[in-house]
């Protein structure tokens, strides 16, 4: 037998049974939501896969060779406090995952463009109303975040007809679309009508996405006021300047799929303000079948000697 893997991802329970033994037959899996595994030895165990870790996880698998994230994000396991600093840690990255990104993207970008929110309203009411509807590439879509994610929905944004320009914190070269680097910010915002958030989670990017930002979105666009879409992470946002820009119009509408606090509590106004969707951080779960084809991709690289890919980078934090 290989060495073992530890798994202890948040979402195990809703998983077929023997998914996890059937991608590592060579290995002894200790799944960790297994009542038998809960009180298991970990020592010895070079490889975990998780994500929303148990809090007592890093003090009992203390021998980890490599970590590998059950998501693309990663912030929930930078911000556990006894994670090892010198064991490599991955993130998913993978076409199944960025294809749902992009499909949410396009979807919520196309329902503000073509006012889905008033036309659902009419149909309640029975009442046959044509609105006007500008064409997609008289609205600019600027993503906050260019990385495997936000590339991709750059590029079908762009065949579906979108003027599209991205931001990140170094300037990236993208066929057909006008780029900006960290110090581009507010040329970016001046020209977006259709803001998405596809960010990680950082102290930098740490309430990015506040009033101040929102002001500075091109206010007079073929939608009226400038929308905003979210699927990088909650922590980026203030809910409390979101809601206030949308009451005051300083936002048209909003589609967020993340939150500070998720669920997103019941009591929070967001939940009934008009023209905003609410995802429940569904825009693109991981498929686990891809998701333990990588892990199983990745150890036999680590095992082979070559490089693991999509390493993270400690210090940028993501
Ligand atoms: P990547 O690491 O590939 O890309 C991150 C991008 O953000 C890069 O372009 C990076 O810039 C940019 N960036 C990071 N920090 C800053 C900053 N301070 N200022 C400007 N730009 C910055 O990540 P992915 O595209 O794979 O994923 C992005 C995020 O999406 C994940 O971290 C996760 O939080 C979220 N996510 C949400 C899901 C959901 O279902 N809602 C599903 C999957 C992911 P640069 O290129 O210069 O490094
Ligand atoms: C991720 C997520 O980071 O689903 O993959 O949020």
């Amino acid at each position: 037998m290989k060495s073992p893997i530890v798994i202890d991802l948040a979402f195990a329970t809703q998983v077929p049974p023997g998914i996890f033994q059937n991608a590592f037959p060579d290995r002894d899996v200790i799944n960790i939501s297994d009542p038998g595994n809960r009180e298991r030895d970990l020592t010895g165990v070079p490889y975990a896969l998780i994500w929303k870790q148990a809090p007592d996880f890093f003090r009992r698998a203390t021998d980890l060779k490599a970590i590998f994230s059950g998501g693309a994000g990663v912030d929930h396991i930078l911000g556990a406090g006894d994670l090892p600093a010198d064991v490599p840690l991955v993130r998913f990255v993978d076409p199944s995952l960025t294809n749902r990104m992009s499909e949410w993207v396009v979807m919520q970008c196309l329902l503000h463009l073509r006012q889905h929110y008033r036309y659902q309203q009419f149909q309640r009411e029975s009442r046959w109303q044509e609105l006007p509807q500008p064409e997609a590439k008289e609205a600019t879509v600027g993503i906050m975040g260019l990385g495997e994610l936000g590339r991709d929905a750059a590029y079908k944004l762009k065949v579906m007809g979108f003027n599209v320009v991205g931001w990140s914190r170094t300037k990236k070269a993208i066929d057909g679309i006008e780029t900006y680097d960290h110090s581009g910010l507010d040329a970016f915002l001046a020209q977006t009508d259709i803001l998405v958030g596809l960010l990680p989670l950082t102290t930098e990017t740490r309430g990015i996405f506040n009033a101040r930002l929102f002001a500075k979105l091109r206010s007079e666009g073929p939608l009226g006021k400038p929308v905003f879409i979210n699927a990088g992470r909650g922590g980026s946002q203030v809910e409390n300047s979101i809601a206030t820009a949308l009451k005051i119009g300083i936002l048209g509408g909003a589609s967020l799929d993340v939150f500070e606090v998720e669920p997103l509590p019941k009591k929070s106004s967001l939940w009934n303000l008009p023209n905003v969707f609410i995802t429940p951080h569904a825009a693109a779960v991981s498929d686990i079948k891809a998701l333990l084809a990588h892990v199983a991709r990745q150890i036999a690289r680590f095992e082979a000697g070559e490089p693991l890919q999509y390493v993270v980078d400690r210090q940028r934090g993501y």
